[in-house]
């Protein structure tokens, strides 16, 4: 038995990594400075999964951004509007394509899989790919160097990379695959004459689903690669989900097969199939997804299962996919309640936990059974303390109606008679610019350097000044700006009960931007009002109607760390009965326009198609269990960041909120064909400008995208605002945008009139 990880965090347990780079972006610091500092991380992290006892270490996971871009600049597919005559060093063409140059836009980003984490799209039309660097050699030379590690590369594989870039043709997947797979051999040639053993070749592509076809081509890679680097030994490594052409994979001609065990039903597949005797499974037991401490006693019991199947000599023990989904270390967390903190389990945790199941394995119980008692002890004492002693009855929820009382059709005709606003209404999505000094003061008074009142007073003075300018700028839905608030998941995680927010519990979401997601560590309910503060104040200074802002149900539970043990739609159908108490609270308060976002209901699509079914009803039924209890005159408005509507169109209308705004710069041709070919009969904002950049638009360029939307949507149920939430944005480019949206709305709505 040996013990393997597939991948450790970059960040660094105080967020070293985001700092460093961060400190080089602004020009504070050099490029030796910053390779010199990140290779002091990355050491460090190796040396720790040395100590640890790993057998199998992985490198060239490390990245100064991201690893799909890695794969792509390793292999000079670097977009031509990159290419500059200016004198650039590697590492600034590499940045530019993750973050654009003043010449060229970004690469695209996008969600990797079903996680929080965004990887840069490849752009793989027309390139001719050749070998620029064999980045996981200089890893390998480098742990072996340094620490006298004999590492494990890690590569993204052919078939994945490939199938995550965009700008060719589906049938041309072949055509590309023949292109790379020179390279890949090449890489792997060079690995094997330095001595390499073990190489870790990620394809998580095969937790979708796939054609034979591609599964066949699929195939081919790998026959060809086992023939040209027969001295290598190839982890073929699947995660996030089971595979669902088990019987094909297991028969590559590859030494070992990385499977998750912890997501999807893998282990029936190898009572069912069996498995290859003359190969590897690197058996994924420790949840590298989640934050709980692993009852090491069902692990164990998983991997005696598994032994049934395979040898004890062919089993490899690790985390089901790379530690970068979770935070570094739990030690960090010293002001957690005790009992929650020994039930954690980070990175370097979970490390230790995957090397306890491998000498219980090799050994029998007795060997660890001081740590079989502990992780018992640990998930006892969660379970019976305080966190979970209110379990929210699901009867409850069944008696409440998830259904507004009124349809659509019959309730808007209220809403538009106490709403009574123009055609062709503007608003904004909710949050605006947070400048340094908002941050500032909110750490000032984390810290107790000003009072709670001071702090309170601070916010209420950014509230009223953006009420002014809102109404000087004639919007006609106003928001309170939720100055108030980090991150839209941690402030409710702050305040429901059930939950906890960690210090330092990191985890990268794009580039150097990390988030805190919250743990739910118990059973969610309403403690005390969340929101209504800083609604009701807001709407005390104006005549307009002030919207509420909440965070919906499904995106609070995709973007925290939830609890084991009970059906994550139970916790689901938890936090929607708590967020049903705050927006009868709202209501009960005169705040009569409530926006409840769910810009993660669409990355938490399962991967596997068979689970979207279950995954959408639940997702539907918590939010409409949130939302159903307000008067038909009561609005109800919701918020999705861009994403592929035309899976999921059903679900979105199923939701039955009133409004509903959708980010659209990225694709807007494909967003209004969707709605073309379906009828939407509800009332929707497309945003009509980008706000992703600090470019100011052209009223022209927006009258043309409210032109074009109005062509497929009918104006009355048109609504004007931006794409998303302006918090990353500065004020002076906020207010001149949305002063040219009020005025492209004021005269489109003219042209309306005439018309009608
Ligand atoms: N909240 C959470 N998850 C998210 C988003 C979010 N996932 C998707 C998307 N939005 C990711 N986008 C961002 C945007 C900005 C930041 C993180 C993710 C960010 N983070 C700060 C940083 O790294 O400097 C840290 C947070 C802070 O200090 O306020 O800026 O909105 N949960
Ligand atoms: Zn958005």
């Amino acid at each position: 038995v040996k013990s393997s990880s597939i991948g450790y965090p970059r960040i660094g347990e105080k967020r070293e990594w985001k700092k460093a780079l961060e400190k080089f972006w602004k020009g504070a610091s050099t490029e030796a400075e910053l390779l010199a500092e990140t290779k002091a991380l990355r050491l460090d992290g190796l040396r720790k999964q040395q100590e640890k006892g790993i057998d199998l270490i992985p490198v060239g996971d490390f990245s100064l951004y991201d690893h799909v871009l890695d794969t792509s600049i390793m292999f000079g597919v670097v977009p031509e509007r990159f290419l500059t005559t200016d004198e650039e060093s590697a590492l600034e063409t590499y940045f530019a394509v993750a973050r654009g140059s003043k010449n060229a836009i970004a690469s695209e980003m996008t969600k990797w899989f079903n996680t929080n984490y965004h990887y840069i799209v490849p752009e793989l039309n027309e390139i001719t790919p050749i070998l620029k660097e064999n980045r996981p050699l200089a890893f390998y030379k480098e742990a072996k160097e340094e620490l006298g590690i004999e590492g494990k590369p890690v590569l993204l594989g052919p078939a994945t990379f490939l199938k995550l870039g965009k700008g060719y043709a589906e049938e041309d997947f072949s055509i590309l695959l023949k292109k790379f797979l020179p390279l890949y051999i090449q890489v792997l040639q060079e690995l094997q004459e330095a001595g390499v053993q073990w190489v870790q070749v990620d394809e998580p592509i095969f937790g979708k689903s796939l054609t034979k076809e591609d599964i066949s081509l699929i195939r081919q890679v790998y026959v060809a690669i086992n023939e040209a680097v027969p001295g290598i030994k190839l982890i073929l490594q699947t995660y996030f989900e089971t595979v669902d052409c088990y019987e094909e994979l297991v028969n590559f001609p590859v030494a070992a097969i990385g499977l998750d065990f912890v997501h999807g039903d893998t282990l029936p597949l190898l009572s069912q199939y069996g498995f290859p005797e003359n190969k590897v499974l690197a058996a994924g037991v420790i949840d590298g997804r989640n934050v709980w401490r692993a009852d090491l006693e069902k692990k164990l019991g998983l991997l005696e299962a598994i032994q049934l199947y395979v040898d004890k000599e062919r089993i490899i023990v690790q985390p089901s996919c790379s530690l970068q989904h979770v935070p570094v270390t739990k030690r960090s967390e010293e002001t957690l309640n005790p009992i929650l903190q020994d039930a954690l389990s980070f990175a370097d945790e979970k490390l230790e936990e995957v090397v306890a199941l491998v000498k219980g394995l090799q050994g029998g119980e007795e060997q660890i059974a001081t740590e079989l008692k502990a992780s018992k002890q640990s998930i006892d004492n969660l379970n019976s303390s305080k966190y979970r002693q209110s379990p929210v009855s699901e009867n409850g929820a069944e008696q409440l109606s998830a259904n507004r009382s009124l349809p659509f059709s019959e309730r808007i005709i209220e809403q538009r008679e106490v709403l009574q606003l123009p055609l062709l209404p503007t608003t904004t999505i909710g949050s605006l610019p947070q400048t340094a000094e908002v941050r500032q003061q909110r750490s000032k008074w984390r810290k107790g350097d000003i009072t709670g009142g001071e702090y309170e007073q601070f916010i209420q003075h950014e509230i009223k000044k953006w009420i002014e300018i809102q109404e000087e700028i004639g919007l006609d839905v106003l928001v309170h700006g939720e100055f108030e608030r980090t991150d839209m998941v941690e402030y409710f995680g702050e305040k429901l009960n059930g939950f906890e927010v960690t210090k330092f519990g990191w985890v990268q979401s794009y580039g150097s931007r990390c988030v805190k997601p919250p743990l739910i560590c118990g059973d969610v309910s309403f403690d005390k009002p969340m929101t209504i503060k800083e609604s009701v104040y807001a709407q005390s200074l104006t005549e307009k109607k002030v919207k509420g802002m909440l965070t919906g149900p499904v995106t609070i539970l995709n973007w925290s760390f939830v609890r084991d043990g009970i059906p994550r739609f139970d916790v689901l159908n938890q936090i929607a009965l708590a967020l049903r108490h705050e927006i009868e609270e709202l209501e009960k308060n005169n705040i009569t326009v409530i926006q409840v976002d769910e810009p993660a209901l669409r990355e938490g699509l399962p991967l596997s198609r068979d689970k979207w079914e279950d995954y959408l009803h639940a997702a539907v039924y918590s939010f409409k269990l949130a939302t159903a209890s307000v008067q038909n005159s009561t609005q109800i408005h919701t918020h999705m960041c861009y994403s592929d509507f035309k899976d999921i169109f059903d679900a979105i209308s199923g939701l039955d909120a009133d409004v509903i705004s959708i980010e659209t710069s990225r694709s807007h041709g494909d967003l209004i064909s969707t709605f073309e070919a379906n009828t939407y009969d509800k009332e929707i904002g497309l945003g009509v400008y980008d706000i992703h950049s600090p470019r100011v638009p052209s009223k022209e360029e927006i009258k043309g995208n409210i032109d074009r939307a109005l062509k497929t949507i009918p104006a009355n149920q048109f609504w004007i605002n931006p794409d998303c939430g302006l918090k990353t944005r500065q004020e002076p480019e906020t207010i001149a945008a949305l002063q040219l949206m009020v005025e492209a709305a004021k005269e489109v709505r003219e042209e309306q009139l005439v018309k009608q």
